[in-house]
């Protein structure tokens, strides 16, 4: 058995001499046999890989106490924010360990609430979570998505909101959907693909979506197909009813590019045409709200950090849209109406600001938050003067607010108890400057008192993608790590949406270096200004931010102490064989591009390991279900890190069984996986603690 203290072996991993031509450049792919994951080799090299992990990771005395700290400051009461339908209240409550979160509903904020859905009855083990949700418009109805194992794929079912009981209605492969139901409660549109092959469901790309309408009590197979574009198997579409009940919006997608197309369709007229009223991918528009004819949007058009525009579709000529609500400093997020009002949601360096505006788009006030932070919610109808929302910080649990429309007044609805005093931690903000002159802004929390000694066990966390935006949000495991003296750190790296369109553009394709050289950046800026040095310096990341740590371990093994690279891209050369890979070209370009496939194999994780190089502290996690970023990426890439290393430092791979990318993990699974990580940085940092709970 492998102890910390002893060198470790790993499994041996065959080589295979398959050389692919890019181009005219010849790359080798030594480890393409572990793609398969259903070969049983593959299957005794991830037994034989978590033999080793786990064997190493139960040597560390403090990953038991980890663990039952963790445990207990998870265990309290979690809320989520109340929606209505019909003057009937729907929330999630987690009481604080259960696997899953329960559905309740309630007819008064007053009554005592009922279980609707509980999630935990359906697996034993929690491995089966509800995955979306949808109301029916006299609150009768419910649909409501499982996905099992962390898989992407969902199924749909209908439950009768009084009765508690299921309808016969069962929906099948559905995958990045929805359901928005007509306003007769008849039915719902949503998205699927085909049926894939049973034994390579989690592995075949995903082509050609189909947007249908579901009627109640039929079976799937007379589901009415709405809209699908045989000749552009890229496109992917959103069916939502509008809050009139009158017009089905269609939005168009290629992956996860934030441009897309609008289409509508009259569902008052029979046989109604799908109408294009944004035809071409030039920008993104969100549909908000509409006032018969004219509909209102949010736009990156000619705005990269966002506007409020007005398309009458009886005449919707371009020089014919009104501008609401001008682009500001301010990134626009997201549009609600309520009290027949815009609730508008920015981010001002990475911290929220809510701003209520009329429908000509005149300030009417700025909601004042309870502080420094992350606010959402602000759902409901368009009269509705009752909303909720949740705020959050690095130090204060999520937080559900109700708040007054008319009055501006804002009441707590639901105040988590954690046992931990927020008012012993500090959040700074600073600003810092990337290898090219970028201000980049980073968040920095820590216990009051840190020492300025250079000495500080330091959690770089980041993403720099997708137009994704970090913001504070409080995490259990941060506390942990900060109760052991430990500095948390999040740079808003270029990539993602913190500053609108532009800020995400310049961190994607040819200039997606500028992610890393930010994220260095931020390395070097904790370690000059005394924080922390390399040695006790670690860096975290998952999905794209694997890929972010994964590159960044290539590129300056030196800088850090340890890297926790989680469900990554690593092989930017084959990602867009699998699943929904080829959707995130719109971020990395394409490899069959000759420019792009520079750009890509000049940083892809796989392609840029160096024979016998010192790495830091490695501990790659993956699941055995993740059907987004498969885990394919993560096993090639530890079979090469584990070769190119040289020294006494762990190389490590964590798969984990029955999980996936992330969404529905259960709480047991959640836990132990943090323990095992905090567990690997406090030995990799050297960090000399005693874990205790209270
Ligand atoms: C996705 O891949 C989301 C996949 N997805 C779509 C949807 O492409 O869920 C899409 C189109 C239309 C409706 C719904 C969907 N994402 C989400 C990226 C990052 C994200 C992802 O998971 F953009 F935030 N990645 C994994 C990117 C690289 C690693």
């Amino acid at each position: 058995m492998p102890s910390p203290s002893q060198p470790l072996i790993y499994p041996p991993t065959r080589k295979v001499d398959q050389v692919d031509n890019y181009h005219g450049m010849k790359v080798a792919d030594p480890y393409r046999w572990l793609e398969d994951p259903d070969s049983e080799e593959t299957k005794a090299w991830v037994e034989a890989q978590n033999q080793v992990t786990f064997g190493y990771l139960t040597e560390i005395p403090q990953r038991e106490p980890l663990k039952q700290r963790v445990t207990q400051l998870w265990n309290y009461e979690k809320y989520g924010i109340p929606f209505k339908e019909e003057n009937r209240y729907f929330y999630f409550k987690n009481d604080g360990l259960q696997n899953q979160s329960v559905l309740y509903t309630l007819t008064s904020l007053e009554a005592e609430p009922r279980v609707l859905i509980d999630p935990n009855t359906f697996s034993k083990d929690g491995t089966i979570a509800l995955s979306g949700l949808a109301v029916s418009e006299d609150g009768k109805l419910i649909t409501y998505g499982l996905s099992t194992a962390g898989s992407d794929w969902k199924e749909w079912k209908v439950r009768d909101v009084e009765t508690g009981e299921d309808l016969s209605d069962h929906l099948q492969w559905v995958k990045f959907s929805g359901a928005s139901w007509t306003h007769d409660n008849q039915g719902f549109f949503y998205s699927r693909y085909d049926e894939p092959k049973e034994a390579t469901k989690l592995e075949d790309i995903n082509y050609y979506q189909k947007l249908y309408y579901h009627k109640l009590g039929t079976p799937q197979s007379e589901d009415i197909l709405i809209y699908h574009r045989p000749d552009q198997k890229e496109w992917m579409f959103d069916g939502e009813v509008a809050e009139d009940g009158r017009y089905l919006i269609i939005s168009v997608s290629q992956g996860t590019d934030p441009r897309n197309l609008l289409f509508y369709k009259d569902l008052q007229i029979p046989d109604s045409p799908v109408v294009e009223l944004i035809s071409e991918f030039e920008a993104n528009y969100s549909f908000i709200d509409n006032d018969a004819n004219v509909f209102w949007f949010r736009t990156d058009l000619d705005a990269p950090r966002g506007r409020v525009i007005a398309i009458n579709t009886v005449n919707p000529v371009r020089e014919n849209w009104i501008e609401i609500i001008p682009q500001t400093p301010e990134t626009l997020e997201g549009v609600s109406t309520l009290n027949n009002q815009f609730v508008a949601d920015y981010l001002k360096d990475a911290r929220s600001s809510i701003k209520v505006f009329d429908l000509k788009g005149a300030l009417v006030r700025e909601v004042e938050l309870p502080g420094i932070g992350s606010a959402g919610g602000f759902g409901g109808k368009r009269y509705d003067t009752e909303t909720f929302y949740v705020f959050t910080s690095f130090t204060t649990p999520s937080t559900i607010y109700r708040y007054d429309m008319v009055s501006g007044e804002r009441t707590l609805f639901r105040q988590p108890t954690v046992e931990f005093n927020p008012n012993n931690y500090e959040t700074r903000q600073v600003f810092y400057h990337s290898k090219d002159g970028t201000q980049v802004p980073m968040f920095i929390t820590y216990k009051k008192g840190l020492v300025f000694n250079g000495n500080n066990p330091t959690y770089l966390y980041g993403y720099g993608g997708f137009n994704v935006s970090l913001t504070p949000s409080f995490s259990v495991s941060n506390l942990v790590w900060m109760e052991m003296g430990g500095v948390y750190a999040v740079p808003n790296l270029r990539g993602g949406g913190e500053y609108g369109e532009d800020w995400h553009q310049a961190g994607t394709k040819l200039n997606k270096q500028n992610v890393f050289d930010d994220f260095i950046a931020a390395a070097e800026w904790l370690i000059e200004n005394k924080y922390t040095r390399p040695q006790k310096l670690a860096i975290s990341g998952g999905s794209n931010g694997g890929l972010l740590v994964g590159a960044c371990i290539t590129q300056r093994p030196d800088l850090f102490g340890a890297a926790l690279a989680a469900v990554g891209v690593m092989d930017m050369l084959r990602f867009h064989k699998f699943t929904i890979g080829w959707a995130w070209c719109s971020d990395y370009g394409s490899p069959d591009n000759p420019e792009e496939f520079n750009a890509l194999y000049a940083y892809s994780p796989l392609h840029n390991l160096k024979p016998d190089t010192a790495y830091p502290a490695t501990l790659i996690t993956t699941a055995d279900h993740d059907d987004r970023v498969v885990p394919a990426h993560s096993f090639k890439f530890a079979a090469a890190l584990q070769a190119a290393h040289r020294g006494d430092n762990p190389m490590l791979i964590r798969i984990e069984t029955k999980a996936g990318h992330g969404a529905g993990k259960p709480t047991t699974k959640i836990i132990e996986e943090i323990a095992d990580k905090l567990a690997f940085l406090v030995r990799s940092l050297s960090m000399d603690v005693t874990v205790v709970s209270t």
